[in-house]
């Protein structure tokens, strides 16, 4: 297992050096800077890989392994004729990553928004804070605050009733504020930021596209990404679509093990492989993480460890709770990885036998609190989640390298 961390680049709070402290071998990041569709060239790349490694000589080496994502321009998730261009510059940034020895690339294709969550400042018995999505929060926004054309059909009437005397009490600041938590907010998202109005008319450029539609724009793009990534040696690792449900009228199209059966029947190819992120899997209760895991290992190129616990009453609203303790059997999902990469082995395939984790989120605490972070990406709160699962892995690696 490699032990990884996300890094936002020059901008983060949690500086290399401060990560080199976790014991982390490897660093996944991206070129935030560059325009979403813009080619990475080597030459970016090089300077940023060096921002990453340009200390490796002197201290505990850290390298970049992962990239979390090249984002994927709307045209190619909406199929626009002309959409070519950009599936070709998505394709030289993954040349030009692979040139530059990097080879295992995170992607996700979610329509319009990227992971979403109603409050990033949620409170715990603890003290510490966690992120958190409210399902009635949700809707409130989207009935009452967007007023999206049609929303009440996505909804009960008990929801909205229920959605309704929420926003009812919600303050300027609080409404604002979840406004932005949901369409502007969250760092590493892979889409544009917006007003009220333009991610009205993001919305609207969607009306005509449903699951079907939107599953072949992914194989269109798969078509052509794919047996230039099996020449490179390139593994690309799929993202699921946080929360794992439709949004907004949205298709969201991978979200369950049936998206990822259809993914892997459709293109097949080696290089096709997902991101196991078990906090987005697992705030659906029809997911069974551990299970998936083991029906999906040898797809897995990348894993984004982290707990959630939903509400008994409301599945769909869930905050990220400790990285052991939480709906999710982390320590058989750790199990199923290990006995995966132990497979790999076996079947001589070493250079790329290990999986990548990096500790997802973590909450924010002691020190955390107070200074700006990137909402789920506190240095203290990951630290403690990287400790707890590397104990895990070391204390489940003994028994599975012996087969006991
Ligand atoms: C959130 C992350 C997402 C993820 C992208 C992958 O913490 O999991 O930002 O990086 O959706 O493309």
């Amino acid at each position: 297992m490699r032990e990884s961390w996300r890094w936002f680049g020059p901008n983060d709070p949690v500086t290399i050096s401060d990560i080199r402290q976790t014991g982390a071998t490897d660093i996944v990041s991206a070129l935030h800077h560059v325009p979403i569709g813009e080619i990475w060239t080597i030459d970016e790349i090089r300077k940023h890989q060096n921002l990453i490694e340009s200390g490796n000589k002197k201290q505990s080496p850290l390298t970049w392994s992962v990239v979390e994502s090249i984002p994927v321009h709307e045209d190619i998730k909406l199929g626009r004729d002309g959409c070519q261009a950009s599936i070709d510059n998505w394709s030289k940034s993954m040349e030009n990553l692979a040139a530059c020895g990097i080879k295992t690339i995170c992607y996700n294709f979610m329509p319009v928004i990227d992971w979403t969550r109603t409050d990033l400042a949620y409170k715990l018995n603890t003290g510490a804070y966690a992120l958190r999505f409210d399902q009635t929060k949700f809707a409130a926004f989207d009935l009452y605050i967007l007023q999206r054309a049609d929303a009440d059909a996505d909804y009960t009437e008990a929801e909205i009733n229920e959605a309704r005397e929420v926003y009812q009490q919600m303050s300027p600041e609080e409404s604002e504020r979840l406004t932005h938590n949901i369409i502007a907010g969250l760092p590493g998202k892979m889409t544009d930021s917006y007003s009220l109005d333009d991610f009205k008319k993001a919305l609207a450029q969607y009306l005509h596209i449903g699951h079907a539609e939107l599953r072949d724009n992914l194989d269109r793009f798969l078509s052509h990404v794919l047996p230039k990534a099996e020449k490179l040696g390139v593994k690309l690792a799929i993202h699921p679509d946080d929360p794992p449900r439709d949004m907004f009228g949205l298709p969201r199209i991978i979200c369950t093990a049936d998206d990822l059966n259809r993914l892997f029947a459709q293109q097949p190819s080696s290089s096709n492989g997902i991101t196991l992120c078990v906090g987005t899997y697992g705030s659906r209760p029809d997911n069974d993480l551990p299970a998936m895991a083991r029906r999906f290992g040898s797809r897995i190129n990348f894993a984004h460890l982290r707990g959630v616990s939903r509400d008994k009453n409301e599945q769909r609203s869930f905050y990220e709770a400790n990285h052991l303790d939480s709906d999710i059997d982390m320590v058989s999902v750790i199990r199923e990885l290990l006995t995966e990469e132990h497979k790999r082995e076996g079947r001589g395939q070493n250079a790329r036998s290990e999986i990548f984790i990096r500790p997802d989120h973590g909450h924010q605490m002691m020190d955390d609190i107070g200074k700006t972070v990137n909402p789920g990406y506190s240095g203290i709160g990951r630290l403690k989640g990287l400790a707890e699962v590397r104990g895990v892995i070391r204390a489940l690696s003994t028994h599975i390298q012996s087969g006991s």
